[in-house]
């Protein structure tokens, strides 16, 4: 079979996106572990980092808040992709430059392919995984996470972390399904407009233009996972604990990439949700 990495314009300029991508607000945090992040933090944030007096002091530990309430997040996610044992199987679709897989690694013991359409991310996730010892456990693909070509049912876990909202849901969860086994565990975490808002909000739109995606409505995850053999088991409105990281990251102006107030204004008028999902394949 030939794997397609991109299979349209509008994917095509997503990738060219993310082969572009060096914001330090991503190598600044992911140099401090080597777990490279693309999504956003959870968690009370420890304000006080503010108040060092050493300017140079000041941004690192700035720095090292903004990461840890990041990794927080991801533990959040993988937690939720347990049980699991090193014989089982995980997949990550859409995994940037590659944390997620390596926590999933590090937390059980699996084995984890991660695709990119990137095929930048692919390889400095590949590189990682090669320096940290796990890359015989652990494999980036530069291929479409709706078109994987990998092995039907033989995942027990799959996850997207913040990458939902580039793709049609129904053709993702359609490649979700037909990887998982019967009764593999399916997370997502997202951002989502609100239903009870009405309509996607100038914020949502702001968004949209910032990252090119198209951000789902919240009633559209429900409906496409009951499409395509996933049950929620557990729903989770992340939205209040999102704030204070992005409270803390408009105060870093080492690192702000000027979307921090839009995302703010979205999530305190209501329009916009941060949002954990986990379903089981059936
Ligand atoms: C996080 O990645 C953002 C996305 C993958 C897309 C949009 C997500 C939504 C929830 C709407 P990043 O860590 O590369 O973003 P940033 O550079 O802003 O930190
Ligand atoms: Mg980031």
């Amino acid at each position: 079979m030939t794997i397609v990495p991109t299979q349209s314009t509008y994917q095509s300029r997503v990738a060219d996106y993310w082969n572009a991508e060096e914001n330090p607000v991503n190598l600044e945090l992911g140099k401090l572990d080597d777990l490279y992040h693309h999504h956003y933090g959870v968690g009370p944030a420890d304000r006080s980092v503010l108040d060092e007096p050493d300017p140079v002091l000041r941004r690192e530990r700035i720095t090292a808040e903004l990461h840890r309430l990041e990794h927080a997040q991801a533990e959040l996610l993988a937690a939720h992709l347990g049980p699991l044992s090193p014989d089982d199987r995980v997949f990550d679709a859409g995994c940037g430059r590659g944390g997620g897989s390596v926590v999933a690694h590090l937390r059980y013991g699996c084995h984890a392919d991660g695709v990119t359409i990137s095929a930048k991310q692919a390889r400095f996730a590949s590189e990682q995984a090669r320096k940290r010892g796990i890359d015989d456990r652990v494999r980036y693909h530069h291929r479409n996470m709706l078109d994987t070509g990998f092995p039907t049912g033989a995942y027990t876990a799959s996850w997207n972390n913040e990458s939902t909202m580039y793709v049609e849901l129904d053709l993702l969860f359609a490649e979700h399904a037909r990887l998982l086994r019967r009764g593999g565990r399916y997370v997502v975490v997202t951002g989502c407009y609100n239903d009870t808002y009405g309509r996607a909000s100038r914020e949502v739109s702001l968004i949209n233009a910032h990252y090119i995606c198209d951000i789902h409505p919240r009633s559209e995850y429900f409906r496409a996972m009951a499409r395509h053999r996933l049950v929620p088991v557990h729903v989770q409105d992340l939205t209040a604990d999102t704030i204070p990281y992005w409270e803390l990251r408009r105060e870093a102006e080492h690192l702000v990439t000027g979307i921090e107030d839009t995302f703010l204004t979205a999530y305190k008028n209501g329009s916009f949700q941060y949002l954990l999902i986990a379903a089981d394949r059936v």
